[in-house]
């Protein structure tokens, strides 16, 4: 089983997830989120940039000053200017990006990979003169040619960063990719590696996963995985993915809170939560087929990997529908305080099988025919 001793969680809903289509948080928003996430857990929270706006530059004051047990770390461009201020702000770690493919170096900035290098020189020397995290982040690293990247990131490396980024930009990486290209960059320095992953593709947490296990240090993540396009892995994803194989690996969150943040961020940029997301979809503990509600009764591990209990959350087995079996109907009848024997309950099955062909069953339909087979 692996251990990822050193994995800590980089959220950046208040950065990437503020770059969904429908997000824009107020500045008390902004502090009930960092508070939030502050409070289940998260190592590090990335805040937007004090250069984006005003009220950004205020805003992370606010929350670096606030004594939060998370890092509060702000995403910055490569520039003098914008790390100054970053540091004037009150941040705790510096998240910085440079375009390094050459689709986006010609799109973006037009500058040499030789440049790069003398441009980051110049902002980590300054860095090293305050107390904050340095992380310096390739942007597009998957369509980065390998021997660029692990010259970029060997000389930030030998200039002190506590961090590189491998970002999954246009989420094009597959996860045996991530997982070769994290395993040669580990190969090549020193300092921490985090992974950030979007979701084009569908593998944000799968390749979030194979990040670590090429040896990354630091995830990102935010809430629902919100963020450009359809956003990057979600931090309920990677709890989900991680609790499936090891409680251990997450007992240092507060899982039970992850439902609440989940719900409040999607109430907050007007979103429900998605009926596929991990742990918080209104569906994740719902059991249908006869089949699998007759081994769930019999045992929850036979359908669930993980237990709703243990994010506040239990399990609801469905029998307003045809597929529905005996065991099933018995259950729901104890529940209703009738007793129906097999016979009984496998007629009463039939029965609703049958009706359900015909009708759209609800609840209350299904618990009529039930008390008309109460002995
Ligand atoms: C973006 C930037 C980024 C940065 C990730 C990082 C990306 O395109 O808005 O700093 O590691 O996906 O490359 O979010
Ligand atoms: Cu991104």
């Amino acid at each position: 089983m692996p251990t990822f001793e050193r994995m800590a969680l980089v959220d950046t809903t208040l950065r990437e997830g503020e770059q969904f289509a429908t997000a824009r948080f107020s500045s008390a928003q902004r502090l009930a989120i960092a508070e939030a996430l502050d409070a289940f857990g998260v190592e590090y929270i990335e805040l937007t940039s004090p250069a984006a706006s005003p009220q950004s530059a205020r805003d992370l004051e606010t929350i670096a000053r606030r004594g939060l047990r998370s890092r509060i770390v702000t995403h910055v461009r490569c520039h003098l200017d914008d790390v100054r201020l970053a540091v004037e702000c009150g941040a705790q770690g510096v998240n910085m990006l440079y375009a390094t493919s050459a689709q986006l170096r010609q799109a973006s900035h037009g500058r040499s990979l030789d440049q790069i290098v003398e441009e980051a020189a110049a902002v980590i020397a300054y860095l090293k003169g305050h107390a904050v995290d340095i992380r310096f982040s390739a942007e597009d690293t998957f369509r980065t040619d390998l021997a660029d990247l692990l010259r970029i990131y060997s000389s930030v490396d030998a200039l002190g960063v506590h961090r590189i980024g491998l970002a999954d930009t246009v989420g094009i990486a597959t996860p045996r990719q991530v997982y070769d290209t994290v395993a040669q960059v580990r190969a090549a320095v020193r300092c921490d590696i985090e992974f950030h992953g979007h979701n084009d593709a569908g593998c944000a947490v799968a390749n979030a996963f194979c990040a670590l296990e090429g040896g990354a240090t630091h995830i990102d993540v935010t809430v629902l995985g919100i963020g450009e396009r359809n956003g990057i892995a979600s931090l309920g994803g990677m709890v989900a993915r991680l609790a499936t194989l090891d409680q251990a690996l997450v007992a240092r969150y507060d899982l039970a809170m992850l439902p609440q943040i989940d719900g409040m961020v999607a109430e907050i940029v007007g979103v429900p939560i998605p009926f596929d997301a991990p742990i918080s979809s209104p569906y994740a503990w719902h059991h249908k087929a006869g089949m699998h509600t007759n081994a769930v009764l019999n045992d929850p591990r036979s359908y669930e990997v993980l237990d709703p209990a243990a994010f506040g959350r239990s399990r609801t087995v469905a029998v307003a529908h045809r597929l529905v079996g005996w065991h099933a109907v018995a259950e729901r009848a104890r529940e209703l305080g009738i007793y129906l024997s097999e016979a009984a309950a496998r007629q009463a099955a039939a029965r609703i099988k049958a009706f359900g062909d015909e009708h759209e069953l609800d609840g209350a339909m299904v618990d009529d025919i039930l008390y008309e087979y109460a002995e």
